[in-house]
């Protein structure tokens, strides 16, 4: 166990620029009026080297400010949660040691998501099962990753899925149509990030979300985050009426996948909010739109308690 390196908010260590127009994480930010329940889980967060100790990989196709594993336990305690779960980023491709290290400090408050190559081998897999990984991400956003071959990723599929371990896929919504085949025919669990990036000024009850409720309907074994208001959101962290109720025009979108699959939906933050170009939300102020998704407390135990329990920290595990 290795300590993190210290640095300062907003900077990025280790030699590394960020790229131009970065927005940095948030520093201080609002405590939650909304009261999480006892055991919540952030299941979606990052940790960004820091660079000096954990460098960016070379093929990354963004350089972040640092954000730190005590950084993110920090903001854990801040707004509440007991636990996290750290998705590697792409920024370090399928170098995991800063999600390792990050899982290792939790002290089994924390799993992981890594990111793996067809060649990983056992005592590798082994290495990250032990650190706490319990699933790997296929990425399928352009801006973010170049396209791996579908038969690594089922080669990826076959060596994971002794180990109980589940698959994380990021895409847009566009893509859905092309990739959906693929995906029905994982034999894990799959978790999709951010409900497929839908484009939030259509219709959630039209064809491009209908296509994304079909997948889940048809796949059980399928499951998603409703977060990233932030990130999918056009009229932004505050109503047009000026009420203070954050990212109205993402809640009918998530609020509708909350209700219909209330036991297949997780919650995270996304801190430190890789790429965001117009606005750095407060993340109390993400917590606060909770109740606007899952607007009661059964559903919303499900989603911030025993959805990620299950998925993340099942018994006798
Ligand atoms: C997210 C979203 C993004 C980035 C990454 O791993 C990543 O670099 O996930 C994004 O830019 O949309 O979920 O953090």
């Amino acid at each position: 166990m290795s300590d993190t390196a210290t640095t300062r908010h907003g900077e990025t260590t280790g030699g590394f620029e960020k790229t131009p127009g970065w927005l940095d994480w948030y520093d201080g930010p609002t405590k939650p009026t909304f009261q999480l329940p006892e055991g919540a889980v952030d299941a979606h967060c990052h940790v960004f080297g820091p660079g000096e100790q954990f460098p960016f990989a070379p093929e990354r196709k963004y350089t972040p400010c640092d954000a730190s594993a005590d950084q993110l336990f920090a903001l854990r305690d801040r707004l509440g949660f007991e636990r996290n779960v750290i998705v590697q980023a792409t920024c370090h491709g399928a170098d995991n040691r800063a999600l390792v290290d990050a899982l290792k400090r939790a002290g089994g408050r924390a799993r992981g998501v890594a990111t793996v190559r067809r060649d990983v081998t056992e005592a590798q897999l082994r290495e990250l099962h032990e650190a706490g990984v319990r699933g790997v991400r296929f990425n399928f956003v352009k801006r973010l990753v170049d396209r791996v071959p579908t038969d690594s990723l089922e080669e990826i599929v076959a060596k994971i899925k002794p180990w109980g371990w589940h698959v994380v896929i990021y895409f847009e919504a566009e893509d859905l149509p092309d990739l959906y085949d693929f995906f029905s025919a994982i034999p894990t669990d799959v978790v999709v990030d951010h409900m497929g990036r839908p484009d939030v000024t259509k219709d959630p009850e039209g064809e491009e979300f209908g296509l994304f409720l079909r997948f889940m309907r048809e796949n059980p074994n399928v499951w998603t985050k409703v977060s990233c208001p932030e990130r999918l959101s056009v009229t932004g962290p505050r109503a047009l009426d000026g009420e203070q109720h954050a990212y109205t025009d993402v809640v009918p979108f998530a609020r509708r996948v909350v209700e219909e699959f209330p036991d297949r939906v997780l919650w995270g933050t996304d801190w430190p909010h890789p790429n965001l170009k117009d606005h750095m939300p407060d993340d109390g102020l993400l917590v606060d739109y909770l109740p606007q998704i899952a607007t009661t407390p059964e559903l919303q135990k499900k989603l911030l308690v025993d959805n990620p329990g299950r998925l993340y920290w099942p018994k006798g595990s």
